[in-house]
């Protein structure tokens, strides 16, 4: 793709950092496929500012202050004015893009958009550049776009330098100190761009010891990092500890109400303001797992949030609040309480008292990231308030990147999820907030949700492995939910073919002597440290068609319906947990049963499930709107896959699907495990053919083995749990111990 670009005659128009980087990104490519890239300063207003004297240009790369179009020699002038029209209504991010007599033009009203319009050209690859196309406008449905890194300064005597990493240490950090690869940081900032991204935090949500002190005597590591990602359109966001006025040892009290705490907060703000003039904001874990907050003051959730909203607000700085709160400590014995209320409970009452500039971060579900999830009655239940999905690529309870597991469609489901019905408001929409003008001023009045939505979060499942995410097909995770929280209806499936194309291009399929683009020397994947989407620069004599295919062809049999067939091995019908306590990998049924994190699936001699209606149970059901209130309280029409989220049933009740519920997960958890091996033979088939990289394949080949050993734990463990608790055996009479 970037070998389209380079192969021709490039004029970038504009200045600014992020024009910068796009007239290095086009510099790149040419240095390495031809072509020539000439850069003119200022908004191409002159005509003779175009330039005669050279080659003209085929691809126009142009910054237009919003409403007047650049006309000159070199831009078709009728295009230049559609165009122009186009992206007066674009935004920021926005850029619009049309081909007419030869000549692509890429228009955008700033910088931002110049450089998300040039990887959308590396998207289109030689499609950019053939056939006349019509203007075509885009733009990001969510604004902000956050990455999370539960990364941690010092080395976590349980969780290590990454807490619920699976990608080897931080790329941030090591040992306290920073990590020391400054060129590595670059490279992610570069791939978070190409996959939509526009900020993240660089430490834990826990913080702890040294962390704390990036607020004060630490904060040159922060200012360094985002001097690093500034020319690709990352603002750096830090997580904060609530008390950190005391922790520090600077004041006696972190209460919100003091006003030493609040200057306190108010000159550390300044302080940072100072060294990152862009600086994103902070994010609070707050009463949260032990984390300190403003409960301890006897002050609510609100106080504690505006506090610090109002010591970032002269910045133009935004709190992320995290909703996560819940009682960690719970007796299980305690019937009464239901974990699954907790954040809508704690939160809801505070709907309109938040600043403008705080953003509630919500998880998608209402537990803790589980395979199945129904979404959280939050996102519904909070209009005056500005909200952000948060969810997780790093796969805590989704195989740790020891297994496939691609959550695009998990992800595209919940941000197309309706919670008023068909044709109301969807979760995106919800996040998205108001309708706006473009210019980043929101319509809409009343409350902190008019200043607009709160996006999206997603918890990082990047580290410093060679592949980025140890799993090498974990990548995909991340360059879907960029691609998701930009344009949240795209087909998560086709968002895959998309990272399919651009991280095995085409001309290294077939070709074993040529440049992989995944896997090879030091350029793995997406983005990377190489080139994104590296082709070779030799042609290959052998016609590569056929072996793109049958790779498509295999990555899509591994990938598309990885999540799952994951869900059908592990704990069934939204039931959630049965993982092993700690680090959550591999089945322990009753491994929370009788524990106090209150993650319970109540399975007997009769029946299994929680029971969270109005009628009998916790009323959790209660907190959605209708329909879902209602579909989710009846037996009858709640959907199988969340049946024992919603209700405890008889192991014979059957399902609308017309299995009963025990035969269900004999079947599921059968079914499960003989996809897995499917995959692994799949995989197998490939081997030795050059189609990618050997080291890579040889990684995902022994990722599969885990795998499947661990599907068949999965199997045999909750299979026999539920053979040995109902008595009721395999309608087939397979196996179970
Ligand atoms: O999923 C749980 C994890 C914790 C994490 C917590 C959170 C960062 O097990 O490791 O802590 O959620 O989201 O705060």
């Amino acid at each position: 793709a970037f070998r389209a670009i380079g192969a021709h005659h490039t004029l970038v128009y504009g200045d600014g950092t992020l024009v910068d980087t796009v007239y290095d990104e086009v510099g790149r490519a040419r240095a390495r496929y031809g072509g020539t890239v000439r850069r003119l300063s200022g908004q191409a207003t002159e005509p003779e500012r175009a330039g005669a004297d050279e080659t003209p240009a085929d691809l126009v790369l142009a910054l237009a202050p919003t409403g007047s179009p650049p006309a000159g020699g070199a831009l078709p002038a009728e295009v230049g004015s559609e165009l122009g029209a186009e992206v007066a209504g674009l935004g920021p991010e926005g850029f619009a893009l049309a081909r007419r007599g030869g000549v692509t033009v890429l228009l955008a009203a700033a910088p931002a958009g110049l450089l998300y319009g040039l990887f959308h050209l590396v998207r289109l690859g030689p499609a950019a550049f053939g056939a006349d196309r019509p203007v075509e406008a885009h733009r990001p449905a969510l604004r902000l776009r956050l990455v999370s890194h539960w990364d941690n300064l010092d080395v976590h005597p349980v969780m290590g330098q990454v807490e619920r990493g699976y990608a080897g240490g931080s790329i941030f950090w090591r040992d306290g100190a920073p990590a020391g690869d400054p060129e590595r940081i670059r490279a992610y900032a570069r791939l978070l761009a190409a996959c939509g991204m526009n900020a993240m935090t660089v430490n834990n949500v826990n913080v702890h010891g040294t962390a704390t002190r990036l607020l004060t005597d630490r904060l040159d590591d922060v200012a360094a990092i985002a001097d690093l990602v500034r020319p690709y359109g990352i603002r750096v966001h830090l997580s904060v500890n609530f008390a950190a006025p005391v922790s520090l040892g600077e004041l006696p009290t972190a209460d919100p109400l003091d006003e030493r705490v609040r200057a306190w907060w108010a000159k550390a703000a300044g302080r940072l303001y100072e060294a990152i003039p862009d600086f994103g904001g902070f994010m609070v874990k707050a009463d949260s797992e032990g984390q300190p907050g403003p409960y301890r003051y006897r002050r609510d959730h609100a106080d504690g949030a505006n506090m610090l909203a109002d010591a970032l607000a002269p910045f133009g700085g935004v709190v992320h609040w995290r909703a996560f709160v819940y009682n960690h400590r719970q007796d299980w014995r305690d019937r009464s309480t239901d974990r699954a209320r907790a954040a809508y409970d704690h939160f809801t009452p505070l709907d309109g008292r938040f600043r403008d500039n705080v953003i509630l971060q919500v998880k998608h579900g209402p537990i803790d990231f589980q395979v199945r999830e129904p979404v959280s009655p939050v996102l519904t239940a909070m209009p005056n308030t500005r909200l952000a999905l948060e969810v997780q690529a790093t796969q805590e309870y989704t195989g740790q990147q020891r297994h496939v597991c691609y959550l695009g469609p998990y992800w595209s489901e919940v941000l197309r999820f309706a919670p008023w019905g068909p044709g109301r408001p969807t979760v995106a929409s919800l996040v998205a907030g108001p309708a706006d003008d473009g210019d980043g001023a929101p319509a809409g009045n009343g409350g902190g949700a008019s200043a607009g939505g709160g996006g999206l979060v997603v918890v990082s499942n990047v580290g410093d492995d060679h592949y980025w995410t140890g799993h090498p097909l974990a990548q995909a995770n991340l360059y879907a939910v960029g691609r998701l929280a930009w344009a949240p209806d795209l087909d998560p499936v086709a968002v895959l073919d998309e990272w399919i194309d651009l991280t095995f291009p085409a001309s290294a399929t077939g070709d074993p002597d040529s440049e992989p683009g995944a896997g090879s020397d030091g350029e793995p994947g997406i983005g990377s440290d190489g080139e994104l989407g590296t082709e070779p620069d030799s042609g290959s004599d052998r016609k590569p068609d056929a072996d793109r295919e049958t790779l498509r062809g295999t990555l899509h049999a591994l990938m598309d319906d990885s999540w799952r067939t994951y869900e059908r091995y592990t704990a069934p019908l939204g039931v959630g947990f049965m993982v092993a306590p700690g680090h959550h990998y591999g089945p322990d049924v009753d491994g929370y049963e009788y524990s106090r994190w209150g993650t319970y699936h109540f399975a007997d001699r009769d029946g299994v499930g929680v029971d969270r209606t109005r009628a009998s149970g916790t009323g959790f059901t209660g907190q959605y709107p209708q329909p879902w209130s209602d579909r989710y309280e009846s037996l009858a029409d709640c959907p199988d896959n969340l049946l024992l989220f919603f209700h405890h049933v008889p192991y014979r009740h059957v399902l609308r699907s017309g299995a009963t519920v025990v035969q269900h997960i004999y079947d599921t958890h059968f079914a499960g495990v003989d996809q897995v091996a499917r995959m692994r033979r799949r995989w197998d088939r490939i081997g030795g053919s050059g189609l990618v990289d050997a080291a890579l394949h040889a990684r995902v080949a022994d990722r599969l083995a885990e795998q499947q050993r661990c599907a068949e734990e999965w199997r045999d463990q909750v299979n026999t749990y539920f053979l040995r608790k109902s008595g009721v055996p395999d309608a087939h009479g397979r196996r179970i111990h």
